[in-house]
């Protein structure tokens, strides 16, 4: 799951916020990308091992984002709630991900939409323009979040997640090998069965695309 957006709106510490209950005041702007892992319980079946990708939000950072896009499946983007350039800011980078990463089947990756420092916030309510916005882009959800009073940080989170394992639950199907399954839409298993054949990977302009689920790291993977 990638975590983007403007620098200083609080990525690295909704990160920090979700993974390790904790916050600090003091800016400490991420130099590229950084990493933290979530083991996340699910009733009923095995915890599911998140791992969250910290994208720098500062521009001079920006020409690498490619590389670390290239094996996501989510997005959470980011904007400060008190800075409202850092909103408008939040197209662009939906632009920027579209452009460099897709799922197995061709669809944009489920993207939450996340404005952070609601314990600064001062203005009217926005949710209902922000829900028609996250409409109109097709993105998951919206969230007023704060990773300073822990506003809605887990409900974010959570919220992509389940997307993710929905998704992964009506289109994962069994390969030959015996550690993997691929990801697939019913329209590819549709097709795969008229033809007889197997849609463990599929092409698309630009390269082949194939989403796996690591049985044993109980992980999905998107290869561009
Ligand atoms: N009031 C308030 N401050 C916050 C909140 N979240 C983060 N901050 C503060 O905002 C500043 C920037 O936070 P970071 O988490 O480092 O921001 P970032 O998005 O990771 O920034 P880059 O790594 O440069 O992209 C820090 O001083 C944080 O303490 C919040 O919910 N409320
Ligand atoms: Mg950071």
């Amino acid at each position: 799951m990638l975590v983007i957006g403007d620098y200083a709106t609080g990525k690295t510490s909704l990160i920090k916020r979700y993974t390790e209950g904790c916050f600090t005041p003091n800016y400490k702007l991420t130099i590229g990308v950084d990493f933290a892992l979530k083991s996340v319980p699910q009733e009923g079946s095995e915890d599911v091992s998140l791992q969250l990708w910290d994208i720098a939000g500062h521009e001079r950072f920006g020409c690498m984002t490619r590389v670390y896009y290239k094996y996501a499946i989510a997005a959470v983007i980011v904007y400060d709630m008190s800075r409202p350039a850092t909103f408008d800011a939040v197209l662009t980078w939906l632009e920027d991900l579209n452009n460099k990463v897709c799922l197995a089947n061709g669809e944009r990756v489920p993207v939450v939409l996340v404005g952070n420092k609601c314990d600064s916030y001062e203005g009217p309510d926005v949710s209902e323009k922000m829900e028609a916005f996250t409409r109109q882009h097709g993105l998951v959800g919206w969230f007023p979040t704060s990773a300073k009073d822990n506003t809605n940080v887990d409900a974010a989170f959570e919220c992509l997640l389940q997307n993710i394992l929905q998704v992964a639950d009506r289109q994962v199907v069994n390969t030959n090998d015996a550690d993997t399954v691929v990801v697939q839409t019913q329209n590819q298993k549709d097709a795969g069965r008229n033809t007889g054949q197997s849609t463990s990977s599929n092409s698309r302009k630009g390269g082949n695309v194939g989403s796996k689920v690591d049985k044993k790291k109980k992980w999905l993977r998107c290869q561009i």
